[in-house]
């Protein structure tokens, strides 16, 4: 058998459940995921390997509209992501009332670039366990006419129903290539982004209102030592106000967030972690081309 090997990009809304279903598909957790829309700001990519098969997920952030300069580099990410790929995987949240109707001028043009490629399209529609075989047999119909060429299928990231399914399908439409990563490789991002990553998560569901959207978070030192790895990372906020919200009462907060961090980052890397957390002040960081730049937008 010839080798197959190609890019899967996927694409849709804040929340939709993409990087769910890319980890569910992976069987690895990649991208970090959490109730909070806008969690992906980055387009990372997770390679599944066999000795004939290289499939390389590309997860992408939500489609919303720029509000700042932060949101116009993660939509550049999406733009890029619409030049290439060898299949375009549309994620729809079933549970979402619009979950069709494209809201604003990027996610229009993706749904007509969608309806125009050459490439495969598959839709999945994911969450169908929060909604009623009614609404599914709508939304269906809805995407059906929409997109006529596309291939349909209803799943649940969150229960792992009809994951295997889908995988099935994108391996069956994948291109005759040689690979295109080591197969080693699960992703193209290195390890001091994940841990960066898993911080970020964390703090993400540990904080409320602006400040899952107002952080970010960089690996200062990362040393392996023979039996534990010791780990600097900054948390860089916007505003003075918000770094007395991230440390908390007597530093009761900080401290919640290094342990939590701490457990998944040992987990990951399994071995024992000595991680340290700073927080600092980068003013309006996401609206500043220069801190964009150095944060790696
Ligand atoms: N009920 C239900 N929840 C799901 C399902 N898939 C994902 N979720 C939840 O939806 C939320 C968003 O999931 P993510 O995978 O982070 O969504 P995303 O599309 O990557 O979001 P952004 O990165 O913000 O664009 C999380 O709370 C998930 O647990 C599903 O099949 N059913
Ligand atoms: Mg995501």
């Amino acid at each position: 058998m010839q080798h197959k090997a190609g890019y899967v990009n996927i694409l849709g809304k804040p929340n939709a459940g993409k990087s769910s279903l890319m980890n569910a598909m992976i069987g690895e957790k990649l991208s970090i995921i959490t109730s909070k829309a806008q969690t992906t700001r980055h387009r990372i990519l997770g390679i599944y390997n066999t000795d004939e098969v290289q499939l390389i997920f590309s997860d992408t952030p939500g489609i919303v509209k720029p509000l700042y300069k932060l949101h116009q580099k993660m939509m550049d990410v999406v733009e890029e992501s619409l030049k290439d790929g060898d299949i375009f995987l549309l994620v729809i949240d079933a549970a979402d009332k619009e979950s069709s109707e494209p809201d604003s001028d990027l996610l229009q043009k993706v749904h007509s670039k969608l309806q125009k490629v050459e490439v495969p399209v598959l839709i999945a529609i994911n969450k169908i366990d929060l909604i009623d075989q009614e609404k599914l047999e709508a939304t269906v119909a809805i995407l059906k006419e929409k997109f006529p060429k596309a291939e349909i299928c209803p799943v649940s990231a969150l229960h792992n129903f009809n994951i295997e399914l889908l995988f099935k399908r994108l391996v069956d439409l994948l291109p005759e290539n040689p690979p295109y990563y080591d197969k080693e490789d699960i992703s193209d991002k290195p390890m001091r982004f994940f841990v960066a990553e898993m911080i970020r998560e964390k703090i993400l569901s540990q904080y409320d209102k602006e400040i899952p959207y107002s952080v970010e978070v960089v690996i200062n030192s990362f040393k392996e030592e023979a039996k534990i790895t010791k780990i600097q990372a900054d948390i860089y906020v916007m505003r003075d106000s918000q770094k007395p919200i991230i440390i908390g009462h007597g530093g009761k907060a900080i401290k919640k967030l290094g342990t939590d961090s701490r457990l998944v980052i040992e987990k990951f890397l399994d071995k024992k972690v000595f991680l340290e957390l700073f927080v600092k002040i980068k003013k309006d960081w996401r609206d500043d081309d220069r801190n964009l730049k150095s944060f790696g937008y």
